[in-house]
């Protein structure tokens, strides 16, 4: 008899396009990188799942899949442990990078390769376990406290094209004035209907975003803003911006650069601050409640806190500190956005729309092809496990992107000195 023990884990890399997006590191290369994670049992049922695909996660990924051989995929603390053995544990946090432009994607961060190698498996053994128990990943997770999930319009500048010119311009053009910010939210919302918005700042002189995003104000009244310029400002920037941004924004997210730089912020503003930078670990969660909560809200990412089930035990700590809690993304397929959707549903307390890069993507993975938001909204799936599957003629296309693109590390800043060759990424810029 055919047994649901672990046999294989898979992990193919997969590069698709990315347009020419504006940040406080730098600008978005031409293709953004994700590993797509296949884990098949004996009895031939593959759970799926997609992280990061930079190079050391690679590596990782591959020293730490034999530890899964011969398991059951309903032993998920029997593979932490595993995988932890295997996995060098981090000997700094994300925090001792600022200044370095990886620091604004903790995901590409060193310190975190426990827990997204954890959380790599995890949600792909949770595929397997609904699929065995014909349920959904929600349902494994206590059930779904929302049938569908909020995102919300993420706005970035950005150019027209690409220097490098790898492939036709995209279609939402150049995005440098308010104008051109306008309509760029009111494209992105009349596809997806979002009904929250955030702006991706840092990268302009701070007035420039500041007029941005009252013209966004403006032309969508009562719709929550939000501003992340990435740490890439100085507390007295950040002071004076949230003043002129006076009754606008829903949260303040990550102006000043590090805890010592948000907890002067927040001394002086009302607005509450939230972080995808300063709380990225527990060790960071307790040193922000050590110093009275300068921030407010956590916004966190399962891709690097560990899984689903710690994102459930980070909403817990939330809860018991007072804090709000939304969701962070970088750029990302089908696969992970499911997965946020399932972890959202199952939270009570994650109570923002959450973020998600998906609208900057063309490209899926997943069979069926991409997946279509109701009034800014995702349905949590209902069929087992996550509910959808890989497309395997796009995954070998992703895959030959991959091979052939030339990127193996996410370089904002190198980017960045192709248009600029005196650009430095120094934080905070402005
Ligand atoms: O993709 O440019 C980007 C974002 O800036 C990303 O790297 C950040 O990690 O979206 C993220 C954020 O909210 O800080
Ligand atoms: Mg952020």
């Amino acid at each position: 008899m055919s047994s649901h023990a672990i046999r294989h884990v898979r992990v193919t890399p997969i590069a698709f396009r990315d347009p020419p997006l504006l940040n406080a590191a730098g600008i978005h290369e031409p293709w953004a990188l994700r590993s797509i994670i296949e884990i098949e049992t004996d009895s031939g049922l593959v759970g799926i799942n997609e992280s990061y695909g930079d190079l050391p996660m690679l590596e990782s990924l591959a020293r730490a899949a034999p530890a899964l051989a011969g398991l059951s995929p309903w032993a998920l603390n029997d593979m932490e442990t595993r995988v932890a053995a295997l996995v060098t544990p981090p000997a700094q946090t994300a925090s001792e990078f600022l200044g370095q432009q990886v620091s604004l994607a903790p995901g590409t961060h060193v310190s975190k390769t426990m827990a997204k190698v954890i959380s790599a498996f995890e949600v792909a053994m949770l595929d397997l376990q609904g699929q065995m128990a014909g349920a959904p990943v929600v349902d494994l997770l206590g059930g779904a406290a929302r049938a569908s999930v909020p995102f919300s319009a993420y706005l970035f500048f950005k150019y027209a094209e690409h220097i490098d010119k790898p492939y036709a311009p995209d279609p939402w053009g150049e995005a440098l004035t308010p104008e051109q910010l306008v309509a760029q939210a009111r494209r992105m919302i009349g596809e997806y209907g979002f009904q929250s918005i955030k702006l991706k700042a840092g990268a302009l002189p701070p007035a420039q975003e500041a007029a941005a995003l009252l013209a966004l104000a403006q032309a969508f009244p009562g719709a929550p803003l939000r501003i992340d310029p990435n740490g890439n400002w100085s507390v007295a920037t950040s002071l004076a911006i949230v003043e002129q941004l006076r009754g606008v924004l829903e949260y303040y997210e990550d102006p000043a650069p590090g805890l010592d730089g948000m907890a002067a912020v927040a001394r002086a503003c009302e607005v509450p601050l939230a972080t995808n930078m300063v709380v990225t670990d527990l060790a960071e969660f307790r040193r922000n409640a050590e110093m009275g909560c300068p921030v407010k809200i956590v916004l966190s990412d399962h891709h690097y806190w560990g899984g689903l089930r710690a994102t459930q035990r980070l909403s817990l700590m939330c809860q018991t500190f007072g804090l709000g809690l939304s969701m962070h993304s970088n750029s990302h397929l089908g696969v992970s956005l499911t997965a946020m959707t399932h972890l959202a549903a199952s939270v009570p307390h994650l109570s923002y729309a959450c973020d998600t890069h998906y609208p900057w993507q063309d490209d899926e993975v997943i069979a069926g092809g991409r997946l279509r938001f109701e009034r800014g909204s995702l349905r949590v799936p209902t069929t087992p496990g996550l509910g959808v599957t890989l497309d395997r003629d796009a995954l070998a296309r992703l895959h030959d992107n991959y091979l052939h693109c030339g990127i193996r590390h996410r370089d904002d800043l190198a980017q960045m000195r192709k248009y600029d060759p005196t650009f430095t990424g120094q934080q905070p810029r402005f």
